[in-house]
């Protein structure tokens, strides 16, 4: 596909503006916050692999207005579940005022096709090996529609972010404000990808189940960059950094001498290893969410998640708790081995097992999973409407319940998750260590309480 390059156009520089939108509200409105306690590195990433010449913005939409009438040659979005509407809205938008556009993501990436009707051109998996020769053929008014990425054996040598650009840091109240600075979480990436097989997750689809780690060199570097900045609390935007242990192990052991503070997503496997379990919380781990999913064995074998074992989740969370790292426990309900007793089961397990916080999700079949490709052959899902596919919406009908039990379920176990004897029960007394950390999710518990009785769709939207 030729397309024609802008009018007087002669160079090779293009104005790029990179965006990553918000989502819908249920009532229309777009979701905004002031303050968000990480920010993604997706745009910085596109920033650093754009090759020198170009001119480029970023703006992320949870925090600041996207400039409908900005002057660009190209705009390129990326987008993550629901806000994969307003991306395309935005790329509607955009063509339609004769400016090109590009979407990538993992969305984007398991619905080339669709995406495509929005985009003149779509960048499908990792984009640091194709970026470069889309731009190039986009200046030299050629267009090939979808650029494919090639396989990337090694995460070696990839390019460094701007720290100081990370879209939803505010660098100035970081520098002020000591509260802020505990609050703000510097985001760093060891790894790609999952090996594990769970049928639901657009990560393993994405990555095909393929795992790479960063040279660990590398990554200490990138935590250098950030203590340098200022910076002593990281997240890991990984999906599972702990999926190699001896990597993983020599990643944590390397990070000992930084004494920072560290959170990640990641699974349970972490209780298993007790050296691995030491060497985080020697690193400085002081939080970490794991996907338990459910309580229920046969609803974890009917997502392939069976190496969860509802059975040891006492033991296990025992186990990282006494080394004073908090679990965030996320939890899926309305699965298939459901039923309307689950759910007091479910929060019960939690109170229980002192959980320091939850998140809820209803099941999600998002586009290009095997999850997905099930339900819709059995004729289960709901909706078709992407901006719904958020944490908490009915998407696919149970197969023990109805979708309105479902519905007041999820909204039980967080009720009762979040009352003030709740939460005082579950973090008090609190794990040895980490004093101050149980003291900040103690606010951001009654934070959610708060908000929970103040904003009756709240359900659908606590991250
Ligand atoms: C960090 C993260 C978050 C963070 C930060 C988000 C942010 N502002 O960036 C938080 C916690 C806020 C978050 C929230 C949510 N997330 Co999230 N998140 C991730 C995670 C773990 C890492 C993403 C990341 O930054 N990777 C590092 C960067 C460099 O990689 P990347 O984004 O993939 O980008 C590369 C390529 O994809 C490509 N690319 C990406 N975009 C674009 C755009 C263009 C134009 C081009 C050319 C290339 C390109 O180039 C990049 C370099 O190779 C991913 C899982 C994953 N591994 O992808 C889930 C993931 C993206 N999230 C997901 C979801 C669903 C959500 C939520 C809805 C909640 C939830 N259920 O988890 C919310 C949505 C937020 C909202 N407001 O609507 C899903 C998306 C599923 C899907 N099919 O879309 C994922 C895949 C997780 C999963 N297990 O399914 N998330
Ligand atoms: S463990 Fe988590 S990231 Fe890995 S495949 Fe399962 S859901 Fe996806």
């Amino acid at each position: 596909m030729d397309i024609p390059p802008r009018p007087g156009y002669t160079g090779s520089d293009m104005r790029i503006l990179l965006i990553s939108p918000t989502h819908y509200d249920a009532d229309g409105a777009l979701h905004k916050t002031t303050r968000y306690w990480t920010s993604g590195v997706t745009l910085p990433y596109l920033e650093a692999i754009t090759p020198p010449g170009h001119d480029v913005a970023m703006v992320d939409e949870l925090f600041y207005d996207v400039d409908l009438d900005a002057e660009a040659d190209l705009v390129g979005i990326t987008a993550m579940g629901p806000q994969i509407k307003r991306a395309y809205d935005l790329a509607d938008h955009y063509r339609s005022r004769g400016i090109r556009v590009v979407l990538g993501g993992t969305w984007v990436t398991l619905t080339v096709e669709e995406s495509l009707k929005h985009a003149d051109a779509v960048v499908a998996g990792e984009a640091e090996d194709v970026w470069p020769e889309l731009l190039a053929d986009f200046c030299e008014g050629r267009n090939r529609g979808v650029y494919r990425a090639p396989r990337r054996d090694s995460l070696e040598g990839l390019a460094k972010i701007d720290y100081t650009h990370l879209p939803l840091l505010k660098y100035d109240a970081f520098r002020s404000s000591w509260l802020y600075r505990m609050y703000f979480h510097w985001p760093i990436v060891f790894s790609r990808g999952c090996p594990h097989p769970c049928e639901y997750c657009a990560v393993q689809t994405y990555y095909e189940r393929s795992y790479r780690t960063r040279p660990v060199d590398e990554v200490i570097d990138d935590m250098r960059t950030i203590k340098a900045l200022g910076g002593d609390r990281v997240l890991f935007l990984d999906d599972n950094p702990i999926a190699r242990p001896d990597a993983a192990k020599e990643l944590f052991e390397a990070m000992i001498p930084l004494k920072l503070k560290w959170a990640a997503q990641l699974t349970i496997n972490l209780a298993r290893d007790p050296e691995l379990l030491d060497l985080a919380a020697r690193s400085g781990c002081v939080s970490v969410s794991i996907g338990l999913e459910s309580i229920n064995q046969d609803s974890l074998e009917s997502i392939r998640k069976g190496f969860n074992r509802a059975d040891r989740f006492a033991e296990d969370l025992a186990a990282i708790r006494n080394k004073g790292i908090q679990v965030i426990g996320l939890l899926m309900v309305g699965l298939d081995g459901d039923t309307v007793d689950t759910f007091g089961r479910s929060l019960q397990f939690l109170l229980d097992n002192k959980v320091t916080f939850l998140k809820l999700f209803t099941p999600c079949p998002y586009p290009g999973t095997k999850y997905y490709e099930d339900m819709l052959a059995a004729g289960r899902i709901e909706t078709g409407d992407w901006g719904r596919y958020d944490y908490g919406s009915a998407l696919v009908r149970p197969t023990h319940m109805s979708a309105d039990d479902m519905m007041d379920g999820f909204k039980h176990v967080y009720e009762g998750f979040y009352s003030v004897p709740a939460i005082l029960k579950r973090l008090f007394p609190p794990p040895p260590g980490n004093f101050v950390e149980t003291m900040a999710y103690l606010v951001a518990n009654l934070k959610v309480n708060r908000y929970l009785k103040s904003n009756e769709n709240a359900w659908a939207t606590i991250s």
